[in-house]
């Protein structure tokens, strides 16, 4: 039975308990973190010029071998928006956490890199990073100062294969998350006693089955999204609220 807690309640003392014991605690993510920072949640990704694109055909190989250039703009604008906007108190509140509790390891859906800015140590990028960037046929890193002398191309041609060309350093729909990252943010899972999910539809998989997981190995768990989600069912309680707000409460117990 799911406990919802509304931002004007107490915190239940039992939570307050649990988070002070918790030994291992694993912190997954989705774009909702960085609603507040100002980044539009996946869904809600389209705006202005980009309104008439559906980010689920942009985010594939098939959508990058038909426009190249149309998929390396978006990430371009993407990358601009992000660079445009900064971690929020969620973000740190996280990095935080960390310090206060022993093991604690962040598995991000997101490609914005904001964990990292904010202080987080460990973090498991399951979708990897939008401010790398790859070749498109060999997968070699390809350094900003490439892209930066090819500013002027779209789509920019690849320093590592002739028919290479740059793409963003992300796992897209149909394309297999690194089984390294994978396999880290599985074994986090399955040893961890508590499972913090924030800001995530729980739609996207793999990246979905890591809270079954974890509750399947016996963790308990706390969602923090302002919705309903996939995954609200796991959850013990249910912080019904922005991150923003919902994280750093639960630093301020540990602090207390
Ligand atoms: C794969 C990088 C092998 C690109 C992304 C099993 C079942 C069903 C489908 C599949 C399955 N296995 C594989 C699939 C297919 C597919 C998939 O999951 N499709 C879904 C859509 C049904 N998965 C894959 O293709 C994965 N690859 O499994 O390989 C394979 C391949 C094919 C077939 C079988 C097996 C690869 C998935 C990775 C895709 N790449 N990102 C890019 O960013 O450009 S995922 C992308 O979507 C983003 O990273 C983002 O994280 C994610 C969307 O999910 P959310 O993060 O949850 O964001 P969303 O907008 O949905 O929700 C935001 C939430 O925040 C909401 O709940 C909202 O209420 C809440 N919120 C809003 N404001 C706040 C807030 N919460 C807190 N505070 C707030 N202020």
């Amino acid at each position: 039975m799911t406990r919802s807690i509304g931002v004007d309640a107490a915190l239940d003392p039992d939570l307050a308990r649990l988070l002070t014991q918790a030994r291992s605690v694993v912190v997954l993510t989705g774009a909702g973190v960085s609603a507040e920072s100002g980044v539009p949640t996946f869904r809600d990704a389209q705006q202005g010029l980009w309104a008439r694109h559906d980010p689920m055909a942009l985010a594939t190989p098939e959508g990058f071998a038909r426009d190249p250039a149309l998929v390396w703009d978006w990430y371009q604008w993407r990358r601009e928006l992000i660079a445009n906007t900064a971690p929020n108190p969620g973000h740190r509140a996280i990095a935080e956490l960390a310090e206060r509790i022993p093991d604690l390891v962040v598995i991000t859906q997101n490609v914005d890199g904001f964990h990292q800015l904010a202080g987080s140590g460990t973090v498991l990028e399951l979708h990897g990073n939008i401010q790398r960037s790859i070749c498109s046929r060999t997968r070699r890193d390809i350094p900003p100062s490439w892209l930066h002398e090819h500013a002027d191309r779209s789509p920019v041609p690849s320093p590592h294969h002739p028919h290479g060309l740059a793409r963003p350093d992300v796992v897209w729909f149909g394309e297999t998350l690194d089984e390294v990252v994978l396999g880290d943010a599985f074994a986090a899972a399955q040893r961890c006693d508590l499972m913090i999910v924030a800001g995530t539809s729980g739609v996207v998989h793999p990246a979905a089955s890591i809270p079954v997981v974890a509750v399947e190995h016996g963790a308990r768990m706390i969602e923090i999204n302002p919705v309903e989600s996939e995954l609200s069912q796991l959850a013990e309680w249910h912080l019904v609220g922005p991150s923003a707000t919902w994280l750093p409460r639960l630093v301020e117990i540990l602090v207390e």
